[in-house]
């Protein structure tokens, strides 16, 4: 990719607004800047990485297009690490785009998307999992995966994959020595404590795999299905949990046809609850359609609430949800509290042994606190990794470690059994370029395509 070109884009999204920025980067920025450009008074030469308030004009007509506020970052001191020019125009749409097309005019070219970010990436501002992190923290959807992005941003994974590819560039230089091993030479370090670095190392890169569940969890969430029987409640829930009025609620059993469905924020996980139609044997067509969905969606929630009407004696409809979803991760909730109980604990113990039902009153509030902390556990599934210090959030990274760890084991192997130095080293020389291939030391253009291609136009 050719970096000495000039390129530019709007920075802010579509539509009208207070201000919309457009972004130019490259050799050319600062020549735009003097071509477009009249400030307001005569400020002297424009001074780095100041604002100056001014109009930005035609060349050709000589006229004002817009009043705006533009700043001069010259290189290195930049986001792209190239000389930026930030123009703050007017928000809207045709000022933007006529502005834009003076920049392009003027000798830029329009940016591809993520380009800023690709551009900061090659010019050794970030590296490959900081830019990562620049996409997860435009779209996070919590304070918690925020606080995971702008560990990323800040180099945490990056430093501790740095750690990472010491020991085995450490341990590559041990197998080199034994490779190079000549009578006269230093002494070779031994085998089995080769071996032991390795485990060590092995041991390291699993570490950070296991937390790669909590941290897809904080960045893309879970979806919770509510189902049971119509009448119970399930809509009431929705409702109650989201705190506004999302689905319809009648006394009329099979009142919900499709999904609804919303996110709330769990501890810092974005959950989605999703409320599906009553199951019961019927023979309408909507109805029985939207049960049928109900049965498919089940296969892909996270977690399943059953819920029951605590206020009816146990129906034939309940025990086919509790069947139907026997073996997946379920809550079992009881509604109605606020009504005088007609269904036992001892009756589902019996079906449901080793689950605990939580009773609940949807209607008027109760319980809601106790059903997140159960959603929030089940989520969890009692891991113990959950709150380490670095989270993986990214599945190319996740990928990447899997594939290094399974090297560096096949190599521990290896010099286990005593072989040739030159097969252990080979497996390691890969594994370090997986660990590469993480912070963009080793990374196919195609996969740089692929990564800078979900940035938007302007980033
Ligand atoms: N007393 C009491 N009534 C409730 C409670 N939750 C829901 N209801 C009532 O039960 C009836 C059915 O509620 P919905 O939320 O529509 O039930 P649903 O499970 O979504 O029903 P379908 O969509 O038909 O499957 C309504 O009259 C609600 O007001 C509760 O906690 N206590
Ligand atoms: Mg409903």
């Amino acid at each position: 990719m050719a970096t000495e070109d000039t390129i530019a884009a709007i920075a802010t999204p579509k539509g009208v607004g207070g201000i919309g920025i457009i972004r130019v980067s490259g050799a050319k920025a600062e020549e735009i800047c003097h071509l477009l450009f009249r400030p307001g008074k005569d400020a002297g030469p424009l001074k780095n990485r100041y604002l100056y308030h001014g109009t930005i004009i035609s060349p050709e007509t000589d006229k004002g297009i817009d009043e705006v506020l533009i700043s001069l970052m010259r290189k290195p001191h930049s986001y792209t690490g190239e000389d930026t020019l930030e123009i703050n125009c007017h928000g809207g749409p045709l000022i933007l785009e006529t502005v834009l097309n003076e920049v392009i005019k003027a000798g830029a070219r329009p940016a591809l998307p993520g380009e800023f970010t690709r551009r900061a990436f090659m010019n050794n501002r970030i590296d490959l999992s900081q830019a990562e992190a620049i996409i997860d923290l435009i779209s996070v959807k919590t304070d918690k995966g925020l606080n995971l992005a702008l560990s990323h941003l800040r180099g945490d994974l990056s430093k501790k994959i740095g750690r990472l590819r010491e020991s085995l560039i450490e341990i590559l230089a041990h197998l080199e020595t034994a490779i190079d091993f000549t009578d006269d030479d230093i002494e070779p370090v031994p085998y089995a404590e080769i071996s032991g670095k390795i485990e060590n190392s092995t041991q390291n890169i699993r570490e950070i795999l296991s937390t790669y569940r909590e941290g897809k969890l904080y960045r893309d969430g879970l979806n919770v299905l509510i189902t049971g029987k119509p009448n119970v409640g399930k809509s009431s829930l929705l409702n109650r949990l989201l705190g506004e009025k999302r689905a319809i609620v009648t006394s009329v059993p099979g009142t919900t046809r499709d999904f609804i469905e919303e996110a709330i924020n769990i501890r810092g996980m974005p959950v989605n609850f999703i409320d599906t139609a009553g199951i019961r044997d019927v023979n309408a067509v909507v109805e029985k359609e939207g049960i049928g969905l109900v049965w498919e969606k089940a296969e892909s929630a996270d977690i399943i609430i059953v819920l029951l009407d605590g206020s009816a004696k146990l129906a034939g409809e309940d025990l086919e949800v509790i069947e139907g979803n026997r073996g997946r991760k379920i809550a079992l909730v009881v509604n109605k509290s606020d009504l005088p109980a007609k269904l036992k604990n001892r009756e589902l113990e019996k079906i449901l042994p080793c689950i605990t039902p939580l009773w609940i009153s949807a209607k008027y509030g109760r319980g809601m606190d106790e059903l997140k902390e159960k959603i929030y556990v089940l989520a969890c599934d009692n891991d113990d990794d959950f709150g380490s210090d670095i989270v993986l959030t990214n599945l190319r990274h996740k990928l990447a470690l899997e594939k290094s760890a399974e090297l560096l084991a096949q190599a521990g192997d290896t010099i286990k059994k005593d072989l040739s130095p030159e097969l252990p080293a080979l497996d390691i020389r890969e594994s370090l370029d997986c660990l590469g291939e993480i912070v963009g030391i080793t990374t196919d253009e195609d996969i740089l395509n692929e990564i800078f291609s979900k940035f938007c136009i302007g980033k």
